[in-house]
C-alpha cells in the first residue's frame, strides 16, 4: 500500500484587522477548493489563520483583546470549513488563537494549530512552545512582538498522532527555529510535520537579520527535516499586514532536506507535493537509525540545563 500524502501548503496573504472571521473563512474554503483540484489530502494553513496577527498591538486591559480568541473548535465561524472539507474528504490544520477556562476561572490563552482528519475527526490540538518576542509594551519598537504577553508556553511539548496513514507532529512558528522541537518529534517517529507561521521581515533587537529571514527560514527547516528523516511543512501569513511587512516564502521539504514545492507570491497561495512517507525511511533506517547512533548518556545537558554554562577558565 502506498503511503504518498498529497499535501497543500495553503499560505494567506495579509488579514486586515477589521476582517470578520466569516472574510477569512471564505479565504480558506477558497483555498480548499484549490486543494480539491490538486487532489490534496490535506491542506496546512498559517499560525493564526482566522485573524490579524493581533500581538503587534498592546492593551493595558489583556480582556480586551479576548475578542482575538477562539472558545472552541468549531464554532460557528469554522463550522463551514470543516463542514466542507469533510464532504470532500480532505483535512487539514488549522492555525488560532484559544482561550480556556478552568472549572476553577483560572484563564488559559494558547497560540495553537488543529489538526482534523479527512472525515472531520479532530486528530489533536497543539499549542506553541517556544513564545518569543516580549512580555511589556515597547513604545520604541516600530510595532509590537507581544506574544509572551498573550500566549502561555505549552507545557505538553511535541507530540505526534497517527493520522493521514502515517505519523503527524506540529509546530509553531519559533518552534521552527530550535533544533529540540523536531528532535522531540523524531524520537517518536514522525514524518510530517505542519508548521504556520507570522515572521515579520524587520526584527527590532538586530536588524541585521532583516535580510536574512528567508534564509533562516529555509536553513531551519531544511535541516530538520534532513535531521530526523521527515517531511515539513511551512505555511506562512505573507506580505504586508496593518503596515508590517512579513515574509512568505511557504514550502515543503523531503526527508532528504530538499525543497518539493515553494510560494512564488507573498499572498493567497496554494503549494503542492505529493510526499510519500516511505521516504522518511531511507534516512531513518540508515545514516539517522537513532537507535543505533545516537548517544543519549552524553547529552545530558540538553534536559538538565537551560542556558549557557561557559567551562570554567584554566587556571
Ligand atoms: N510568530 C512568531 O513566532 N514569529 C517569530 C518572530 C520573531 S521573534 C520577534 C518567528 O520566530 O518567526
Amino acid at each position: 500500500m502506498t503511503r504518498v500524502v498529497t499535501v497543500g501548503a495553503a499560505q494567506l496573504g495579509p488579514i486586515a484587522r477589521r476582517d470578520s472571521r466569516d472574510v477569512v473563512v471564505e479565504r480558506l474554503l477558497g483555498l480548499l477548493h484549490e486543494a480539491e483540484a490538486a487532489g490534496c489530502d490535506l491542506v496546512v494553513y498559517p499560525e493564526l489563520a482566522l485573524t490579524t496577527f493581533f500581538p503587534r498591538w498592546h492593551v493595558a486591559d489583556i480582556t480586551e483583546a479576548d475578542h482575538w480568541y477562539e472558545t472552541a473548535m468549531p464554532n460557528a465561524a469554522t463550522q463551514p470549513l470543516f463542514d466542507e472539507a469533510a464532504r470532500l474528504g480532505i483535512g487539514f490544520c488549522l492555525g488560532y488563537a484559544l482561550r480556556e477556562t478552568d472549572a476553577d476561572g483560572t484563564v488559559h490563552r494558547w497560540n495553537v494549530q488543529t489538526l482534523v482528519e479527512r472525515d472531520g475527526s479532530i486528530v489533536g490540538t497543539f499549542k506553541k512552545v517556544h513564545i518569543p518576542g516580549h512580555e511589556e509594551h515597547e513604545p520604541h519598537r516600530p510595532f509590537q512582538h507581544l506574544e509572551r504577553y498573550y500566549f502561555e508556553p505549552s507545557p505538553d511539548g511535541f507530540g505526534v498522532w497517527e493520522a493521514f496513514g502515517g505519523r503527524v507532529g506540529m509546530m509553531i512558528c519559533n518552534d521552527r527555529r530550535w533544533p529540540e522541537t523536531y528532535r522531540e518529534m523524531g524520537l517518536q517517529g514522525v514524518e510530517m510535520i505542519l508548521c504556520g507561521y507570522n515572521t515579520p521581515l524587520h526584527y527590532a533587537p538586530d536588524p541585521g537579520q532583516d535580510p536574512l529571514q528567508g534564509f533562516h527560514n529555509q536553513l531551519v527547516m531544511s535541516s530538520g527535516a534532513y535531521q530526523n528523516g521527515t517531511f515539513v511543512v511551512g505555511v506562512a501569513k505573507g506580505g504586508e499586514e496593518e503596515g508590517v511587512p512579513s515574509l512568505a516564502e511557504s514550502a515543503i521539504f523531503a526527508p532528504s532536506g530538499e525543497t518539493l514545492a515553494k510560494a512564488t507570491t507573498d499572498g493567497d497561495e496554494l503549494v503542492v507535493a505529493e510526499c510519500d512517507l516511505d521516504w522518511c525511511a531511507n534516512y531513518t533506517g540508515t545514516l539517522f537509525d537513532f537507535d543505533r547512533y545516537r548517544r543519549p548518556e552524553v547529552y545530558t545537558r540538553l534536559t538538565t540545563q537551560r542556558g549557557v554554562r561557559r567551562p570554567a577558565a584554566a587556571t
